[in-house]
């Protein structure tokens, strides 16, 4: 060997050496913990039993608040889907972009590829970055072609690796996406999927009700898929359709398989539950081990999901330095368009326990959710009143772990690292409710603006939250928002007002 190709090769070991001990360093730093979010669907804020519920059992989640800390005041930005993950990834309040509302199934990324997100953030810090589950943020740009490498898709916003379904159980295509690209599919059974009108002359819910194993209650009406019929028409792509059973396990496994698959790097995992929402098909070893019907039993599938992870981050030995955080992209709703059983088999049970509202409402059941932080090198356990949203971690997590963000983008952000990890009982001054329209939470103070939508969802029969009239809580005193204080303190909804509008004018 020439000298010249020694000193190569010696340099070459030297910059290997060095990127080795880095990653090691990074992966076992205390700045640099694993990072799981597990964020169910339309669980409510008294669907835990830490948050008081009876009459479900909720052992990992439980597990989560007991070894951790468990936020009183924990939000999503929204009272629905879309809107409250673009708001976690972001950073940026949902309601200032056009185009964040409930996506369909054939919508397109709502997030620009290249943009500042939690995912990037991380990955910039050093970290493998992955999504398993539900993404509801859209994918590709112009008409989807879901036979072909669907680009842009969540490696476009910050995500190593991706397995997904497109938008929602109740949402066509019922088909995983994988790195962009349909799980199982066979390219001489093509999929084609249209949002509007039916394709072909293909049995819809409407067409051929006798065909379905679950109706449903409103909308819902549209392709069958697995025997229950959903929102928007599909064709083709059989081998590539999921069982709605077996989407937990699916979910599960492609979650447990990301976090066992690096061993250097610190990971960060989005594992984004499909459960309670509709359709509510849980694994048949969770049908009836609530008393309450299919959403009862997918609370506890959900929980078990959680416990799955919780206990291989056990036997993996990294429990210690992973945080783990589990929260809700909205609250709860009972009837969400299908015939469940969930309204009539209730009982006793309250989805947004003390709060009002839920789902869809501007009332504290529409995005005060559970919101559960377990982290034992470094979280103490106890409870936190400290108010936090989810679009907080953005700037909390990048605090955290040294890395820097577009705060030009991610806008409505804010480093609460502190409150995060329980060393400060400080959390926001105030925070933007979003449902439809705007509410304030500031302080003890709860303030929604007047306006003129309907008092309840005519299909889920929920309250709203909407008055003409604007309202006014002393959350302090009256959690459950049942007296409007708003005639007889004139001058607190007017400073509320203006703190609103300059919010939204920012
Ligand atoms: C609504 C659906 C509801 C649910 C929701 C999205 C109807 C009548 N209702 O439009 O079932 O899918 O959208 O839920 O179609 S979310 O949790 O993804 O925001
Ligand atoms: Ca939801």
């Amino acid at each position: 060997m020439t000298s010249h190709l020694r000193r190569i090769r010696t340099l070459l070991g030297l910059v290997i050496a060095i990127f080795v001990t880095h990653t090691i360093l990074v992966a076992q730093s205390p700045s640099h913990p694993n990072i799981v979010i597990i964020y169910a669907d339309d669980l409510g804020y008294g669907d835990v039993g830490a948050y008081g519920a009876t009459e479900i059992k909720t052992p990992n989640f439980d597990r989560i608040a007991k070894e951790g800390l468990r936020f009183t005041s924990g939000y999503s930005t929204s009272a629905t889907c879309t809107p409250s993950r673009y708001g976690l990834l972001t950073g940026e309040y949902p309601w200032r972009k056009k185009g964040t509302g409930i996506a369909p199934g054939d919508a397109n990324l709502i997030i620009e590829p290249g943009r500042t997100t939690l995912a990037s953030v991380l990955k910039s810090a050093g970290y493998r970055t992955g999504v398993v589950g539900k993404w509801h943020l859209g994918l590709g740009e112009g008409k989807i072609d879901w036979n072909k490498k669907i680009l842009p898709n969540p490696s476009s916003i910050g995500f190593d690796h991706s397995m997904i379904m497109a938008a929602t159980g109740d949402r066509v295509p019922c088909v995983y996406v994988r790195d962009g690209l349909v799980v199982g599919l066979d390219t001489n059974d093509p999929i084609e999927v249209q949002y509007g009108k039916p394709i072909d002359d293909l049995p819809s819910g409407k067409t051929h009700p006798e065909m379905l194993r679950m109706k449903p209650s409103h909308g819902h009406d549209n392709a069958i898929v697995d025997g229950i019929s959903r929102i928007g028409f599909m064709k083709g792509g059989k081998s590539a359709l999921w069982k709605d059973e077996e989407m937990a396990d699916t979910f599960t496994r492609a979650a447990l398989s990301f976090i066992e698959s690096g061993k250097q790097q610190p990971f960060f995992l989005l594992f984004a539950l499909h459960d309670p929402h509709v359709p509510r098909v849980p694994h048949p070893r969770f049908v009836g081990s609530t008393t309450m019907g299919p959403r009862g039993d997918a609370i506890v599938q959900a929980d078990w999901c959680a416990g799955e992870i919780l206990k291989r981050l056990d036997t993996l030995g990294i429990a210690e330095n992973t945080m783990v955080i589990l929260s809700s992209d909205n609250g709860p709703v009972v009837d969400d368009g299908y015939q469940d059983q969930a309204v009539e088999k209730l009982g006793i049970h309250r989805p947004a326990g003390p709060l009002r509202g839920g789902k869809y409402s501007k009332f504290e059941g529409g995005t005060r959710v559970p919101f559960l932080i377990r982290w034992p090198a470094r979280i103490k356990p106890g409870v936190s009143d400290a108010i936090i949203s989810q679009i907080d971690l953005l700037a909390s997590l990048s605090k955290l772990t040294g890395a820097e963000y577009d705060r030009r983008t991610a806008k409505d952000t804010m480093d609460l690292l502190p409150a995060l990890l329980g060393e400060s009982a400080v959390g926001r001054d105030s925070l933007v409710e979003h449902a439809g329209g705007l509410a304030l939470r500031s302080g003890k103070w709860k303030y929604i603006e007047g306006s003129a939508g309907p008092a309840k969802n005519a299909n889920t029969n929920s309250e709203l939250g909407n008055l003409k009239d604007p309202q006014l809580y002393d959350l302090e005193k009256d959690r459950s928002e049942q007296s409007n204080l708003a005639q007889s303190e004139p001058q607190v909804v007017q400073k509320l007002q203006q703190q609103l509008d300059s919010i939204r004018q920012q």
